[in-house]
Protein backbone atom coordinates (compact mmCIF):
# COMPACT_ATOMS: atom_id res chain seq x y z
CA UNK A 1 0.00 0.00 0.00
CA UNK A 2 2.49 2.04 1.46
CA UNK A 3 4.61 1.69 -2.08
CA UNK A 4 2.03 2.60 -4.51
CA UNK A 5 1.57 5.48 -2.66
CA UNK A 6 5.20 6.66 -3.48
CA UNK A 7 4.37 5.42 -6.69
CA UNK A 8 1.23 7.93 -6.95
CA UNK A 9 2.83 10.90 -5.41
CA UNK A 10 6.18 10.52 -7.44
CA UNK A 11 4.05 10.77 -10.83
CA UNK A 12 2.07 13.53 -9.44
CA UNK A 13 5.55 15.27 -9.04
CA UNK A 14 6.71 14.65 -12.43
CA UNK A 15 3.97 16.04 -13.89
CA UNK A 16 3.45 19.38 -11.89
CA UNK A 17 7.46 19.77 -12.74
CA UNK A 18 7.05 18.98 -16.45
CA UNK A 19 4.29 22.10 -15.86
CA UNK A 20 6.37 24.22 -14.71
CA UNK A 21 9.21 24.11 -16.80
CA UNK A 22 6.31 24.64 -19.89
CA UNK A 23 4.97 27.47 -18.00
CA UNK A 24 8.82 28.76 -17.54
CA UNK A 25 9.62 28.57 -21.04
CA UNK A 26 6.49 30.55 -22.17
CA UNK A 27 7.59 32.97 -19.98
CA UNK A 28 10.97 33.73 -20.87
CA UNK A 29 10.32 33.30 -24.96
CA UNK A 30 10.76 36.89 -26.83
CA UNK A 31 7.03 37.40 -26.93
CA UNK A 32 6.32 37.45 -23.85
CA UNK A 33 8.80 40.40 -22.59
CA UNK A 34 8.13 43.49 -21.44
CA UNK A 35 9.80 46.01 -23.68
CA UNK A 36 10.72 49.35 -22.29
CA UNK A 37 8.36 52.20 -23.33
CA UNK A 38 9.84 54.78 -25.65
CA UNK A 39 9.79 58.46 -25.55
CA UNK A 40 8.44 60.52 -28.71
CA UNK A 41 11.20 62.36 -30.61
CA UNK A 42 10.20 65.68 -29.14
CA UNK A 43 10.47 64.95 -25.60
CA UNK A 44 14.17 63.45 -25.28
CA UNK A 45 15.74 66.84 -25.51
CA UNK A 46 13.79 67.41 -22.18
CA UNK A 47 14.51 63.91 -21.17
CA UNK A 48 18.09 64.77 -21.74
CA UNK A 49 18.14 67.79 -19.36
CA UNK A 50 16.77 65.81 -16.82
CA UNK A 51 19.51 63.79 -17.04
CA UNK A 52 22.21 66.10 -17.26
CA UNK A 53 20.89 67.89 -14.09
CA UNK A 54 20.57 64.39 -12.37
CA UNK A 55 24.52 63.52 -13.50
CA UNK A 56 26.50 67.42 -12.43
CA UNK A 57 24.15 67.11 -8.62
CA UNK A 58 25.77 63.34 -8.37
CA UNK A 59 28.89 63.38 -9.68
CA UNK A 60 29.78 67.39 -7.78
CA UNK A 61 28.44 65.95 -4.75
CA UNK A 62 30.83 62.61 -5.02
CA UNK A 63 33.38 64.48 -5.94
CA UNK A 64 34.37 62.70 -9.61
CA UNK A 65 35.68 64.65 -12.23
CA UNK A 66 35.05 63.54 -15.65
CA UNK A 67 31.43 65.63 -15.59
CA UNK A 68 32.50 67.59 -19.40
CA UNK A 69 33.23 64.08 -21.04
CA UNK A 70 29.94 62.71 -19.64
CA UNK A 71 27.89 65.66 -20.37
CA UNK A 72 28.85 65.38 -23.93
CA UNK A 73 27.30 62.64 -24.64
CA UNK A 74 23.75 62.36 -22.85
CA UNK A 75 21.80 63.79 -26.09
CA UNK A 76 23.44 60.41 -27.73
CA UNK A 77 22.45 57.86 -25.25
CA UNK A 78 19.24 59.56 -24.43
CA UNK A 79 18.41 58.90 -28.40
CA UNK A 80 19.43 55.41 -28.06
CA UNK A 81 17.61 54.76 -24.78
CA UNK A 82 14.54 56.34 -24.95
CA UNK A 83 14.01 56.18 -28.51
CA UNK A 84 16.24 54.17 -30.82
CA UNK A 85 17.30 50.28 -28.95
CA UNK A 86 14.72 47.57 -28.33
CA UNK A 87 14.95 47.04 -24.49
CA UNK A 88 12.90 44.83 -21.98
CA UNK A 89 12.60 45.21 -18.01
CA UNK A 90 15.44 42.59 -18.26
CA UNK A 91 18.57 43.90 -19.07
CA UNK A 92 20.10 40.64 -19.72
CA UNK A 93 17.24 39.58 -22.57
CA UNK A 94 18.79 37.83 -24.97
CA UNK A 95 17.39 39.77 -27.89
CA UNK A 96 18.04 42.95 -26.50
CA UNK A 97 19.95 46.03 -28.88
CA UNK A 98 23.17 46.10 -26.82
CA UNK A 99 25.05 48.90 -26.13
CA UNK A 100 29.00 49.20 -25.82
CA UNK A 101 29.92 52.31 -24.23
CA UNK A 102 33.63 52.98 -25.31
CA UNK A 103 34.49 56.23 -24.24
CA UNK A 104 33.87 54.75 -20.58
CA UNK A 105 35.65 57.50 -18.61
CA UNK A 106 32.05 59.97 -20.05
CA UNK A 107 29.74 57.11 -17.97
CA UNK A 108 27.96 59.53 -15.63
CA UNK A 109 25.04 60.39 -18.19
CA UNK A 110 24.79 56.45 -18.77
CA UNK A 111 24.58 55.65 -14.79
CA UNK A 112 21.75 58.51 -14.74
CA UNK A 113 19.95 56.75 -17.48
CA UNK A 114 20.21 53.50 -16.29
CA UNK A 115 18.79 54.36 -12.94
CA UNK A 116 15.91 56.14 -14.57
CA UNK A 117 15.26 52.96 -16.91
CA UNK A 118 14.99 50.75 -13.67
CA UNK A 119 18.41 48.74 -14.36
CA UNK A 120 21.04 49.78 -11.61
CA UNK A 121 19.27 51.20 -8.26
CA UNK A 122 19.00 54.68 -7.45
CA UNK A 123 20.73 53.94 -4.42
CA UNK A 124 24.23 52.19 -6.06
CA UNK A 125 23.48 55.50 -8.45
CA UNK A 126 23.96 58.30 -5.78
CA UNK A 127 26.87 56.08 -3.55
CA UNK A 128 29.36 56.11 -6.93
CA UNK A 129 32.19 56.81 -6.87
CA UNK A 130 32.15 56.15 -2.99
CA UNK A 131 31.54 52.51 -2.49
CA UNK A 132 28.83 51.27 -4.43
CA UNK A 133 29.47 48.84 -7.51
CA UNK A 134 29.36 51.56 -9.71
CA UNK A 135 32.71 53.09 -10.71
CA UNK A 136 34.96 56.32 -12.52
CA UNK A 137 34.62 54.04 -16.10
CA UNK A 138 31.63 52.05 -16.59
CA UNK A 139 32.45 48.09 -16.47
CA UNK A 140 30.60 44.99 -17.77
CA UNK A 141 28.05 44.14 -15.70
CA UNK A 142 24.89 42.54 -18.37
CA UNK A 143 22.65 42.56 -14.95
CA UNK A 144 22.69 45.83 -14.68
CA UNK A 145 22.77 47.00 -18.59
CA UNK A 146 26.27 47.46 -18.77
CA UNK A 147 27.83 44.78 -22.05
CA UNK A 148 31.60 45.66 -21.20
CA UNK A 149 34.17 47.33 -19.38
CA UNK A 150 36.07 49.87 -21.54
CA UNK A 151 38.10 52.34 -19.29
CA UNK A 152 41.29 51.76 -21.63
CA UNK A 153 40.26 53.66 -24.94
CA UNK A 154 40.15 51.55 -28.06
CA UNK A 155 38.32 48.62 -26.93
CA UNK A 156 34.85 49.08 -27.33
CA UNK A 157 34.41 48.99 -31.30
CA UNK A 158 36.50 45.53 -31.47
CA UNK A 159 34.03 44.47 -28.87
CA UNK A 160 30.96 46.06 -30.52
CA UNK A 161 31.98 44.58 -33.84
CA UNK A 162 32.84 40.92 -32.46
CA UNK A 163 28.81 41.21 -31.13
CA UNK A 164 27.52 42.56 -34.01
CA UNK A 165 29.58 38.96 -36.38
CA UNK A 166 27.99 36.88 -33.81
CA UNK A 167 24.73 38.12 -34.51
CA UNK A 168 25.19 37.64 -37.87
CA UNK A 169 26.37 33.91 -37.64
CA UNK A 170 23.77 32.79 -35.73
CA UNK A 171 20.69 34.65 -37.86
CA UNK A 172 20.19 37.16 -34.40
CA UNK A 173 17.92 40.43 -35.18
CA UNK A 174 19.21 42.04 -32.40
CA UNK A 175 21.37 45.55 -33.03
CA UNK A 176 24.28 46.38 -31.92
CA UNK A 177 25.39 50.30 -31.11
CA UNK A 178 28.69 51.64 -30.15
CA UNK A 179 29.67 55.26 -28.76
CA UNK A 180 33.07 56.47 -29.12
CA UNK A 181 34.92 59.19 -28.52
CA UNK A 182 36.90 61.36 -30.97
CA UNK A 183 39.93 61.35 -29.65
CA UNK A 184 39.68 57.29 -29.40
CA UNK A 185 39.42 57.23 -32.83
CA UNK A 186 42.94 57.90 -33.10
CA UNK A 187 44.00 54.29 -31.07
CA UNK A 188 45.01 51.44 -33.77
CA UNK A 189 42.40 49.11 -31.99
CA UNK A 190 39.21 51.13 -33.53
CA UNK A 191 40.77 51.28 -37.24
CA UNK A 192 41.33 47.50 -36.92
CA UNK A 193 37.83 47.22 -35.81
CA UNK A 194 36.36 49.13 -38.70
CA UNK A 195 37.87 47.06 -40.73
CA UNK A 196 36.65 44.30 -39.71
CA UNK A 197 33.21 45.29 -39.97
CA UNK A 198 33.63 47.14 -43.35
CA UNK A 199 35.16 43.68 -44.86
CA UNK A 200 31.76 41.41 -43.18
CA UNK A 201 29.28 44.33 -44.03
CA UNK A 202 28.06 44.44 -40.29
CA UNK A 203 24.83 46.19 -41.31
CA UNK A 204 23.35 45.73 -37.88
CA UNK A 205 26.76 48.06 -36.22
CA UNK A 206 26.03 51.78 -35.84
CA UNK A 207 28.58 53.37 -34.34
CA UNK A 208 28.14 57.03 -32.70
CA UNK A 209 31.04 59.46 -32.39
CA UNK A 210 30.87 61.96 -29.60
CA UNK A 211 32.65 64.84 -31.75
CA UNK A 212 33.45 67.43 -29.82
CA UNK A 213 36.97 68.32 -30.55
CA UNK A 214 38.67 67.54 -27.43
CA UNK A 215 40.60 64.79 -26.05
CA UNK A 216 41.79 64.57 -22.51
CA UNK A 217 43.79 68.06 -22.14
CA UNK A 218 43.85 69.89 -25.67
CA UNK A 219 42.14 69.92 -28.95
CA UNK A 220 42.22 67.03 -31.70
CA UNK A 221 43.61 69.34 -33.88
CA UNK A 222 46.79 70.15 -32.06
CA UNK A 223 47.33 66.30 -31.02
CA UNK A 224 46.87 64.42 -34.13
CA UNK A 225 43.79 65.44 -36.72
CA UNK A 226 45.86 67.48 -39.76
CA UNK A 227 45.85 70.51 -39.26
CA UNK A 228 42.61 72.50 -41.17
CA UNK A 229 41.48 69.06 -41.84
CA UNK A 230 37.78 69.37 -40.27
CA UNK A 231 36.03 66.86 -41.79
CA UNK A 232 38.62 64.21 -41.51
CA UNK A 233 36.32 62.04 -39.72
CA UNK A 234 33.88 61.56 -42.29
CA UNK A 235 36.40 61.17 -45.02
CA UNK A 236 38.16 58.53 -43.32
CA UNK A 237 35.08 56.53 -42.39
CA UNK A 238 33.71 56.80 -45.40
CA UNK A 239 36.72 55.68 -47.59
CA UNK A 240 36.89 52.74 -44.79
CA UNK A 241 33.54 51.47 -46.30
CA UNK A 242 31.39 52.70 -44.01
CA UNK A 243 27.82 54.65 -44.18
CA UNK A 244 28.39 58.16 -43.03
CA UNK A 245 26.15 60.76 -41.68
CA UNK A 246 26.94 64.27 -39.83
CA UNK A 247 24.58 66.14 -37.42
CA UNK A 248 24.57 68.32 -34.51
CA UNK A 249 24.82 65.75 -31.05
CA UNK A 250 22.83 67.83 -28.80
CA UNK A 251 19.81 67.27 -31.27
CA UNK A 252 18.08 63.70 -30.05
CA UNK A 253 15.40 64.30 -32.62
CA UNK A 254 17.32 64.79 -35.13
CA UNK A 255 20.06 62.08 -34.33
CA UNK A 256 16.88 58.82 -33.75
CA UNK A 257 15.51 60.45 -37.17
CA UNK A 258 18.93 59.56 -39.09
CA UNK A 259 19.67 56.06 -37.13
CA UNK A 260 15.92 54.97 -38.04
CA UNK A 261 16.15 55.23 -41.57
CA UNK A 262 19.22 53.02 -41.47
CA UNK A 263 17.16 50.20 -39.00
CA UNK A 264 14.43 50.38 -41.77
CA UNK A 265 16.57 50.41 -44.87
CA UNK A 266 16.61 46.55 -46.06
CA UNK A 267 18.95 47.25 -48.93
CA UNK A 268 22.04 48.77 -46.40
CA UNK A 269 24.47 46.40 -46.43
CA UNK A 270 27.40 48.34 -44.37
CA UNK A 271 28.01 49.17 -41.04
CA UNK A 272 27.46 52.89 -40.15
CA UNK A 273 28.56 55.44 -38.62
CA UNK A 274 26.86 58.50 -37.31
CA UNK A 275 29.33 61.72 -36.40
CA UNK A 276 27.74 63.47 -33.67
CA UNK A 277 29.08 66.76 -33.46
CA UNK A 278 28.75 68.04 -29.67
CA UNK A 279 30.27 70.55 -27.35
CA UNK A 280 32.22 68.92 -24.73
CA UNK A 281 30.95 70.22 -21.26
CA UNK A 282 27.70 71.08 -23.01
CA UNK A 283 25.33 72.36 -20.47
CA UNK A 284 27.48 73.88 -17.76
CA UNK A 285 28.20 77.59 -19.04
CA UNK A 286 32.02 77.13 -17.09
CA UNK A 287 32.57 74.14 -18.55
CA UNK A 288 31.70 73.82 -22.36
CA UNK A 289 35.14 73.71 -24.69
CA UNK A 290 37.33 74.02 -22.73
CA UNK A 291 40.00 71.66 -22.27
CA UNK A 292 40.86 71.89 -18.24
CA UNK A 293 37.63 70.86 -17.39
CA UNK A 294 38.40 66.90 -18.65
CA UNK A 295 38.36 65.89 -15.24
CA UNK A 296 38.35 68.50 -13.16
CA UNK A 297 34.97 69.83 -10.71
CA UNK A 298 33.81 72.94 -10.37
CA UNK A 299 33.90 75.50 -8.22
CA UNK A 300 31.13 76.96 -6.36
CA UNK A 301 31.67 80.22 -8.56
CA UNK A 302 31.93 78.45 -12.12
CA UNK A 303 28.04 76.35 -11.06
CA UNK A 304 27.25 79.80 -10.42
CA UNK A 305 28.14 80.85 -13.64
CA UNK A 306 24.81 79.27 -15.03
CA UNK A 307 23.62 76.11 -17.12
CA UNK A 308 21.41 75.22 -20.05
CA UNK A 309 18.88 72.66 -18.45
CA UNK A 310 17.24 74.57 -15.50
C1 LIG B 1 44.44 53.49 -23.88
C2 LIG B 1 44.17 54.75 -23.09
N1 LIG B 1 45.01 55.79 -23.23
C3 LIG B 1 44.80 56.94 -22.52
C4 LIG B 1 43.74 57.02 -21.65
C5 LIG B 1 43.53 58.29 -20.82
N2 LIG B 1 42.38 59.05 -21.31
C6 LIG B 1 41.20 59.01 -20.68
S1 LIG B 1 40.03 59.95 -21.45
C7 LIG B 1 41.12 60.43 -22.63
C8 LIG B 1 40.68 61.37 -23.73
C9 LIG B 1 39.71 60.74 -24.62
O1 LIG B 1 39.24 61.67 -25.58
P1 LIG B 1 37.92 61.37 -26.34
O2 LIG B 1 37.90 59.97 -26.79
O3 LIG B 1 37.80 62.39 -27.38
O4 LIG B 1 36.80 61.50 -25.24
P2 LIG B 1 36.19 62.83 -24.59
O5 LIG B 1 36.82 62.97 -23.24
O6 LIG B 1 36.46 63.98 -25.48
O7 LIG B 1 34.76 62.58 -24.48
C10 LIG B 1 42.38 59.88 -22.40
C11 LIG B 1 43.55 60.12 -23.27
C12 LIG B 1 42.88 55.89 -21.54
N3 LIG B 1 41.82 55.88 -20.73
N4 LIG B 1 43.12 54.77 -22.28
MG1 LIG C 1 36.61 64.04 -27.61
Amino acid sequence: MNYEKGIFYFKTGIIMIEKAIKKNHRVSSSQRVKTLAKLPANQLYKKANTMRKDLVKIAVQNKAGHIAPSLSCVDILTALYYYTMNLSRDPQWEERDRLVFSKAHGCYGLYAILADRGYIQREDWENFYRGSFLSGCAERSTGHGIEASCGALGHGLPIAAGIAFGAKLQGKKYRVYCVAGDGEMQEGSMWEAVQFAAKYKLSNLTVIIDHNRLQAMDFLEDVLTVEGKRFDLQQKMKAFGFEVKTCNGHNPEKMVSIVERWIKSSALDKPQVLIANTVKGYGLLCMENIPKFHFRLPTEDELNMGCRFE
